[in-house]
């Protein structure tokens, strides 16, 4: 069904690029408990799909993805110190521009900030700026390390909107990872629940600091539809409104300036999706797939033997739609948002 549907674009697909690779060549933790567990204590396997460009197109050709706007996975740089951070971020930034530029417009890239350090990040969004095929930044909820609530971060979010520049919000640590045993259901709750709280938090705490009253053109882009915040928002503005701490501290009620955010499409089911759709508007929300992670379990030789059911379900949860709204999901608005000159 989905190879009659047009253009697609997939505006949350990942990367480990060859030159993080070699950083994290003899380690890879991905996730906070795979520095715990025995089995894990080499990291997960890493198949080709994690950083070569040519699986990524293998994988977009398969599903029918005409542009990727690829972008660096978690924990992007935050293991590194902040001189380690300049030089890798630098490098990173460059490589992915090469390949975009190699790419014929097939893909575009989302650059990476060497966060611990503002000075150097400011100069980095400029430089990003200024490379080809590069729209934005992808970031995780750690900012400098105190959380996107962090005043030290108000220069670079004040830069990044400056350069019009969109940031692609992206969890890592997980929120409550101590309260999903004692058993053992893999990364299912980390992912599911950890992840998406932890947006939900990190987002919550940025838009109560007022950032949108002084920063109102700060454009973010929420990976896996905003966590929980399209369901919570009317409670986080009710609770706002009756806390005497927040009186006069907004401009407007919190939902008034998350409905202007915009949010991946990558939810898998319809009803999530509609919950969206009637939280925000339709020209806010972009597809995606979160390539490489989410494969099929059940292949013989190659992950890309056959389509994935996780990319098929952020298909499928937006064939209610009509044409128009579905175009704009899948192409129109990354198009618009992103300047991708499809
Ligand atoms: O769901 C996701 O986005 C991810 C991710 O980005 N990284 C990861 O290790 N697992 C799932």
């Amino acid at each position: 069904v989905y190879n009659s549907l047009g253009k697609v674009v997939d505006i949350h697909t990942h990367v480990y690029l060859p030159s993080l690779m070699d950083i994290l060549r003899n380690r890879l933790v991905i996730l906070p408990d795979e520095e715990q567990d025995e089995s894990l204590t080499k990291g997960r396997p890493i198949g080709s799909e994690y950083w070569s460009t040519p699986r990524k197109l293998q994988f977009m050709d398969l599903h029918n993805i005409q542009t990727s706007v690829i972008s660096t996975a978690n924990p992007w740089l935050d293991f590194l110190k902040a001189e380690e951070q300049i030089e890798a971020a630098t490098k990173l930034n460059k490589d992915l521009s090469d390949i975009c530029l190699e790419s014929d417009k097939r893909i575009y890239g989302f650059g990476i900030l060497p966060l611990y350090s503002i000075k150097a990040s400011i100069e980095e969004v400029n430089r990003i700026k200024g490379l080809f095929g590069l729209r934005g930044i992808i970031m995780g909820t750690h900012g400098a390390g105190k959380g996107l609530d962090d005043p030290n971060l108000i220069p670079l979010f004040a830069e990044i909107e400056r350069l019009d520049l969109v940031i692609f919000l992206h969890p890592h640590y997980g929120i409550g990872n101590d309260k999903f045993g004692p058993h053992d259901f893999g990364h299912t709750l980390p992912l599911a629940l950890g992840f998406t709280f932890e947006t939900t938090i990190a987002v919550s705490r940025l838009i109560l600091t007022g950032i949108f009253d002084k920063l109102p053109n700060l454009k973010f882009l929420l990976a896996h539809s905003g966590g929980t915040l399209p369901f919570l928002a009317g409670r986080l503005d009710s609770c706002v409104i009756h806390d005497p701490q927040m009186a006069g501290k907004l401009l407007e009620k919190p939902s008034f300036y998350l409905k202007k955010l915009y949010f991946d499409s990558v939810c898998y089911g319809e009803s999530s999706l509609k919950c969206l759709l009637n939280f925000t508007s339709v020209d806010n929300v972009m597809w995606g797939t979160d390539n490489p992670f989410f494969p099929p379990l059940d292949v013989q030789n190659d992950v890309y033997e056959k389509p994935w059911l996780s990319v098929v379900e952020n298909y499928d949860c937006m064939m209610y739609l009509d044409v128009a709204d579905r175009e704009k999901i899948l192409w129109k608005n990354a198009n618009r948002i992103l300047n991708l000159e499809l």
